[in-house]
């Protein structure tokens, strides 16, 4: 087991808490922000590593994944792609590679080492890292899986271009689909790494599929033929980096790219569609294949009189898109009104410079959860004439639980009751109803009340409960309570406490709906058997999902409604008390179809956020206790998957911190700032992340999964919440720049906001909005975020599409068939409002 240890400080635990959840956490702590891709690895010091073929103490810092070079494969088991990291303890420089490898080709060529299966690494340690020829601090390391297993670390095989000028160890180790290594250099008797200090680093694999080399992986994206063995000015950066410090720093070269020859001569003007915040930054990008600078010019609309002018930056290329962009820079122009902006001639359409910029998408982006509601109808008064329809799925009210086979054959015994569903949000383009992913969304506006509760008054949003003496976004955050309440399995029951999973349809109805039937009762007695809409099995994480939005709701209820607030406090006890009963019931896929599975298999996450809610709600030690001796409290997650995340619907730890942040409770100052730091310091590497980026995507390489928008509102929450703790403007800067990527400015041009920018999102996954009002279905109304560019191609329309021939930022399609790429969702719509209230607060200031 590895430890971090603070120079200048104490020994703490940390390392050791990221560690104990190694094995079945889905979120991982930063240690270290990720790569810029192909350009540059950070290297995390001091970091204790140990050549044993275990990679615990590799946790929390990024692993690279790399699948590009000269030579692909096309079996991604087959050297499809290997995965690198490196780390030091100040005196050596560790480096981890594992490749996935189905067929072995080692010990076959003799000294031809290159010409099989074998993975490198180079580092150039010395003063000019443009160098073209090899000097004495520069080293290309071969390391081959003929070594596997070998209990001599010292002695490992080790060639390559000065590779007998360094001292190095290292142990090979086979895994489950191929093999890898740990290696240490040893470095300090030629540098002493200081967080900024840049060396040289590259990475490369061969790869053999059969017999001789047909396989090339390169990390660095100056390489591109494959010289980085005679030519150390190809490689890319490792840049040192100071475990716990929160500034991130750049590399000193940025390689400009020559346009290539014959690349499009067609241009494309990205922007803020919608429009900035007087005070914020403002960016203007066009794609072009041409040397800057270029002229841009800021005109008024209505008197078409000029107002600004300058020239683009340096082109840079965006290195996820490949675009080359001409950046026009016009922060400084601050003056509210309407304007146009042209780079090089191509003009962009009108947009807002304004001090409350985002005062109506965040009134939008909060009525969206009232024209999502089940049970109710929606009224011309609140919904308007367009969106005005029926309660829908009123049989909720009277449902019982699924009973028999589901798709994968399994049989189920149901429940002998049957229970109220009635209420609740429509979970997104789909009729279900799940409370694992209403517990998020609820907690993200309560939360948004809890951090601001003077921004949102009790006659904002057109909704019945208005003027009602409560704030409309807690009443409309209680519409989905009610129903997660509903769920719950009343004491003296079987599982008493419990909460059933979710509530939808047997089979998945059509896209869009028949209306109005398929809104209507759809209980099992309708004509169509296979219709039918229950509930399915408790859940622990649905019940811990109740015990904790319930408990933070009780603490913002109880001076507007004593008797909701107690209400909501049983529940959560009973739910917390029934969870911690039953800790491991896994909702898993059932029944395989007509609904979503929001199967939440991790729960440590979801006891330690309930925990810090109902602490934070009644301040009890037994909360306290618990919340104490998770392996979670007084870390922050950053990482998911790789991708750069802090929460979402199976990963709830992050919320339970933020709230020790926000809430008053008991913690110690000292330990409440503690977590304000590591949230500081998580949305620095957003931000460094941000900046790599040519759009000022929060997302980086990997970010790009399902809903990447709502990665990008979540990743600006932390932001947000950064600009809370330090006050330092630069945090601001960053929640604006990720709006002005959700709102345009990035390589499609597209708006993913309905209503909110000339090119926004017009045709989502919705079986109601489907955007055809001859045949009675309204158009997404405005303010509903969609889930936005997928790396992974998941539905068939992408599929059709061909997205998976665009680079990954491009993956995404505005048709109502895309569902992995298109469907709006609650849990996505939430951090929309959140971020737009608190840019409106930030900026009026
Ligand atoms: O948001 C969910 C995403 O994280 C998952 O990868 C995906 C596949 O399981 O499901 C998404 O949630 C969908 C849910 O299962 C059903 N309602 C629509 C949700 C948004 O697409």
């Amino acid at each position: 087991m590895g430890y971090i240890k603070y120079e200048n400080e104490h020994t703490i635990s940390m390392a050791c808490v990221i560690f104990f959840e190694m094995k079945q956490a889905t979120t991982e702590k930063f240690i270290c922000p990720p790569e810029i891709l192909g350009e540059v690895l950070y290297i995390p010091f001091p970091v204790q590593i140990t050549l044993d073929s275990q990679l615990d103490d590799w946790s929390g810092i990024p692993m690279i994944s790399v699948n590009r070079g000269t030579m692909i494969s096309k079996n991604p088991e087959e050297d499809g792609f290997f995965q690198v990291a490196a780390a030091s303890d100040g005196e050596k420089l560790y480096v981890v590679m594992t490749i996935k490898d189905k067929n072995i080709v080692t010990g076959q060529h003799g000294a031809n080492w290159w010409n099989e299966d074998s993975a490198e690494f180079y580092i150039n340690l010395g003063k000019n890292l443009l160098a073209e020829q090899y000097t004495n601090d520069a080293a290309q390391f071969n390391i081959k899986p003929v070594d596997m297993g070998r209990p001599d670390v010292p002695a490992l095989n080790i060639t390559g271009t000065n590779a007998d000028k360094f001292k190095v160890e290292g142990v090979v180790f086979k895994t489950n689909d191929g093999w890898g290594f740990e290696a240490a250099v040893t470095i300090g008797d030629r540098i002493t790494p200081k967080h900024g200090l840049e060396i040289g680093f590259q990475a490369q694999l061969n790869g053999a599929t059969s017999k001789d080399r047909d396989l090339k992986l390169i990390w660095s994206l100056a390489d591109t033929k494959d010289n980085s063995w005679q030519n150390p000015s190809l490689f890319g950066r490792g840049i040192f980096y100071r475990v716990g410090r929160t500034d991130i720093p750049q590399t000193s070269v940025l390689k400009l790219e020559q346009p290539e020859a014959g690349a499009p001569t067609s241009a494309k003007l990205s922007y803020n569609q919608f429009g900035y915040p007087a005070k914020a930054p403002k960016f203007a990008s066009l794609v072009k294949a041409a040397d800057g600078p270029l002229k841009w010019v800021l005109s008024d609309v209505a008197t078409g009189v000029l107002m600004a002018k300058g020239t683009t930056g340096p082109a840079i290329k965006d290195p996820l898109s490949g675009d080359r962009l001409h950046r026009a820079d016009f922060s400084n122009f601050t003056t509210p009104g309407t304007y146009t902006i042209s780079i090089d001639e191509i003009g962009s359409e009108s947009f807002r410079i304004s001090n409350d910029l985002y005062t109506s998408l965040a009134w939008d982006a909060l009525e969206f959860f009232y024209l999502m509601r089940s049970g109710i109808e929606l009224t011309e008064e609140f919904a308007g004439k367009t969106w005005a329809r029926p309660a829908g799925h009123l049989s909720d009210a009277d449902i019982r639980a699924f009973a028999g086979t589901d798709a994968q054959g399994k049989k189920w015994e149901g429940f002998p009751f049957k229970i109220d569903g009635s209420g609740g949000w429509y979970d997104a383009g789909d009729f279900g109803k799940y409370v694992v992913n209403g517990g998020i969304s609820v907690w993200t506006l309560q939360n948004a009340y809890e951090r601001a509760p003077q921004a949102f008054s009790d006659d904002d949003q057109a909704i019945p409960e208005h003027k009602n003496g409560v704030p409309d976004i807690l009443d409309e955050a209680r519409w989905e309570l009610e129903f997660m309440l509903r769920m719950q399995i009343p004491q003296g029951y079987p599982l008493g406490g419990m909460v059933f999973h979710k509530l939808h349809d047997r089979k998945w109805s059509g896209v869009p709906a028949e209306l109005p039937e398929r809104m209507d009762n759809n209980n099992e007695m309708k004509d169509n058997a296979s219709w039918g809409r229950y509930v399915y099995e408790p859940s622990t994480a649905a019940t811990l999902n109740l015990a904790a939005s319930a408990a933070q709701a009780s603490r913002l209820w109880l001076t507007y409604d004593q008797d909701f607030a107690e209400r909501c406090l049983n529940a959560a006890e009973l739910a917390w008390k029934a969870a911690l009963a039953n800790p491991m019931i896994i909702a898993g896929n059932v029944p395989g179809e007509g609904g979503g599975n929001y199967d939440d298999s991790h729960l440590q996450d979801d006891f330690y956020w309930a925990a810090c809610e109902l602490y934070a709600t009644t301040s009890k030690v037994e909360y306290e206790n618990y919340l104490r001796s998770s392996m979670y409290f007084k870390t922050f997650p950053g990482l998911k998957d790789n991708a750069a995340a802090s929460m979402n619907w199976a990963d709830t730890a992050a919320l339970g911190s933020i709230t020790l942040t926000i809430a008053k409770t008991g913690l110690p100052a000292v330990e409440r700032d503690y977590i304000q730091n590591l949230i500081i310091q998580t949305a620095s590497c957003y931000e460094a992340i941000q900046i790599a980026d040519g759009y000022g995507t929060p997302l980086g390489a990997n970010g790009f999964v399902w809903g990447s928008n709502s990665v990008a509102m979540n990743n600006a929450i932390i932001m947000a919440l950064a600009y809370d703790f330090s006050g330092d403007i630069k945090h601001l800067s960053s929640v604006s720049r990720a709006m002005d990527y959700i709102l345009g400015h990035n390589g499609l041009r597209k708006s993913f906001v309905s209503g909110y920018g000339k090119y926004s999102l017009t045709h989502p996954h919705h079986r109601v909005w489907a955007n055809d009002p001859e045949a009675g279905y309204p158009p997404p109304p405005p303010g509903a975020i969609c889930g936005g560019p997928n790396a992974q191609i998941q539905d068939p329309v992408a599929e059709a599409h061909g997205l998976a021939k665009l680079p990954i930022p491009y993956r995404y399609v505005d048709h109502i068939g895309s569902y992995a790429t298109n469907e709006v969702a609650i849990n996505w719509n939430a951090p929309l409002v959140w971020v737009t209230s608190f840019l409106n607060q930030a900026y009026k200031k």
